[in-house]
């Protein structure tokens, strides 16, 4: 398909998910604003709008809570979300602020990322304009994210719910939820096949995508279930810490975050304003802060649980985003592609698969548990480039933009033979299939894996 048709559909999408001044990732299953899908987006509509693409972050920033924290849905008008306004309730929060309706917690902090391509997009007067005005909200919510994440200053911060990390079902946290988070009910809807069949009757998401593309009925359940018990905690931010069933230093939350706080300090030395306390420390200890996240026995990075205070040994996608946070040291980066290439683990025929084929809950067009994402998998792109694997990175982009001009712009696709799956028309596989046609390196042959 030549370059400008495949960049034809992409702006097809955006534009149909475009609701005036922010995005939305798909129409029927998510029709609110999500954090890092609109960072994805925003750099995809930086290359047929700035302005748009400036509102789009604007608009993200408009749901900040007073304590900084921006939250990872911003709820529209749509009533078809399943996790909507009524069960976050977010107003019980004395952060939220009036008229703001969204989740009680946050996602991979991309805003960063997307705020530095914007300004690549600009000339240079406008640009630091653009940095100065929205460096007060994006400097909050990085001290927030250290200040209220990371209260005993280990450098890391922690996630309480699987929302939080993006990747809703990855098999990590639902090791989690399996260890700590099994109440009574939970055990019930585990064991009965019929009681799993009648909530399953009540799901809303499996009613616009295959049950088998989603997580289970148990999964969402505990998903429920903690988000609840966020809420029941006012979303304060010290009861959280204390008390969350849950509470992890996720890899590819704090390997997002690291790359974007050194984004947000070359942000700040441009408009010539000091970093806050806590973000510039953590602007110092750089990617160093990932290094109790590397297991040297498997040589994969992993999440960690900070109430066993162990590492949970089940790879992701996300243990190769260390790659995009900084320089990882020659011998691990080696070690990094030796398993991307493994055909047993994430060598599969169209790599990267979210879940490693060896994983017990790996399956091929379920959610995070095995499709290939093109978010995640453009970071790892990225991490490639900025390691010196420029070959391998070329070869990544290749392979997403055959997967996509193959299969459409689909929210992902199966890694064992590329068909597509979960939603349609995807706002940040068309915005990020604007971005790689946009570097000229690339060639996009379809018939090429
Ligand atoms: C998915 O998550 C939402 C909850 O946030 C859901 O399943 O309802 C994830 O893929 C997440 O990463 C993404 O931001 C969101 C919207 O695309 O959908």
């Amino acid at each position: 398909m030549p370059k400008h048709t495949l960049a034809e559909q992409a702006r097809t999408v955006l534009a149909t998910n475009d609701l005036g001044k922010w995005t939305r990732p798909t129409a029927k299953l998510y029709p609110h604003q999500w954090l890092w899908d609109s960072a994805f987006i925003a750099i995809g509509l930086r290359h047929i709008d700035v302005t748009r693409a400036q509102d789009e972050i604007r608009s993200l920033l408009s749901g900040q809570w007073k304590n900084g924290m921006i939250p990872y849905i911003i709820f529209g008008q749509a009533k078809e979300y399943h996790a909507g306004p009524s069960m976050w309730q977010s107003q019980r929060s004395p952060m939220c602020p009036p008229g703001v309706r969204s989740t009680g917690g946050t996602q991979p902090p991309m805003i960063a990322e997307a705020v530095v391509r914007i300004g690549e997009s600009l000339p240079r007067a406008e640009r630091l304009t653009w940095f100065r005005e929205v460096y007060p909200a994006l400097s909050a919510y990085h001290e927030w994210l250290y200040r209220e994440r990371d209260p005993e200053n280990t450098g890391l911060v922690v996630l309480y719910h699987p929302w939080e990390t993006g990747l809703d079902n990855n098999p990590a946290w639902m090791e989690m939820i399996h260890r700590y988070a099994m109440t009574p009910r939970l055990q019930l809807v585990d064991k009965s096949r019929s009681l799993t069949a009648f909530l399953t009757r009540f799901r809303r998401d499996t009613s616009v995508v295959p049950a088998e593309q989603r997580m289970s009925t148990l999964e969402l359940m505990a998903l429920y279930d903690l988000a609840r018990r966020m809420r029941a905690l006012n979303y304060d931010d010290k009861a959280l810490f204390k008390k969350s069933k849950l509470v992890v230093q996720d890899v590819g939350m704090n390997s997002i975050l690291v790359r974007a706080t050194q984004h947000l300090g070359d942000i700040a030395k441009a408009i010539g304003e000091p970093l806050p306390r806590r973000t510039a420390e953590a602007y110092d200890r750089g990617a160093g802060v990932l290094e109790p996240l590397w297991n040297e026995k498997t040589g994969y990075y992993y999440s960690k649980d900070c109430r066993s205070g162990e590492l949970i040994p089940f790879p992701t996608i996300t243990s190769f985003l260390p790659l995009y946070a900084g320089n990882v040291p020659a011998v691990r980066v080696k070690r990094l592609l030796r398993h991307m290439h493994d055909p047993n683990t994430f060598g599969t025929p169209y790599p990267l698969p979210s879940t490693p084929l060896d994983s017990p809950y790996f399956k091929p067009r379920c959610y995070w548990q095995g499709p290939v994402w093109i978010n995640v998998n453009w970071l790892v792109m990225l991490g490639l480039q900025a390691n010196g694997q420029k070959a391998e990175a070329a070869a990544s982009r290749t392979r997403l933009l055959s997967l996509i001009t193959r299969g459409g712009m689909y929210e992902y696709f199966s890694p064992l033979d590329g068909t597509p799956a979960g939603a349609p028309a995807f706002s940040w596989t068309a915005a990020l299939t604007l971005e790689m046609l946009d570097d000229a390196d690339t060639t996009v042959d379809p018939d090429r894996r």
